[in-house]
């Protein structure tokens, strides 16, 4: 149960059914196997708490919320405090991106999160964009949808530019630099 005046620092959104549960599920437990019998979408917000070390080599927890893609319209509610956000798309459904496009746009231009990093993270990018569920065609889509995302032009014209990172989370891997870009 979430505590009143709890202080979550690490939002993870995207589109539904981009992969955020089964991201912080892996995070959570790197070796669970499988989280495919809960192809539940999550309605309303899940909370996750991830333990991590730091940089003393100390172990640490934070929580991170999940903000289902459907709550999009709520998804500004959230952002006070917010250190860092984990934005996932699913680079095997390209038909999400357009849709993406513009929720990740709208974040990157939110007042709230530029303050976020500036006070708090200086030189570290405190955003970052997951691409999601690799396979044997990945290459191709992911080239694709960070066309769609206009990707390379975000990073040369933003000073708060996504940082990528490519994740599969039914498998694991990327997820050890998720843990690090949670622990920085
Ligand atoms: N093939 C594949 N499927 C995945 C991967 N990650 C998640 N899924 C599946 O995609 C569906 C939606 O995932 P979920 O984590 O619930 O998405 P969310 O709505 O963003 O929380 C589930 O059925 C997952 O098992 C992946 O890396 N590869
Ligand atoms: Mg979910």
């Amino acid at each position: 149960m979430e505590e009143p005046g709890t202080k979550i620092p690490v939002l993870c959104l995207g589109p539904k059914g981009s992969g955020k549960t089964t991201l912080l599920k892996k995070l959570q437990d790197v070796d669970s196997v499988d989280n495919t019998f809960s192809p539940v979408p999550t309605i309303g917000t899940n909370l996750y708490d991830i333990g991590y070390l730091n940089k003393q080599g100390k172990k640490q927890m934070i929580s991170i919320r999940e903000i289902g893609g459907e709550m999009a319209p709520l998804w500004h509610n959230y952002l006070d405090g917010i250190e860092k956000v984990i934005y996932v798309v699913d680079t095997s459904n390209l038909c999400q991106i357009s849709g993406a496009a513009v929720l990740l746009f709208t974040l990157l231009a939110e007042p709230r999160l530029k303050n976020a990093k500036v006070s708090l993270l200086v030189e570290r990018k405190n955003f970052i964009l997951v691409l999601s569920k690799m396979d044997a065609a990945y290459r191709q889509m992911r080239n694709e949808a960070l066309l769609m995302l206009q990707f390379a032009r975000l990073s040369t014209e933003l000073g708060n530019a996504p940082e990528l990172l490519e994740a599969s989370p039914l498998t694991g891997e990327g997820i050890d630099k998720l843990r690090t870009f949670i622990s920085m």
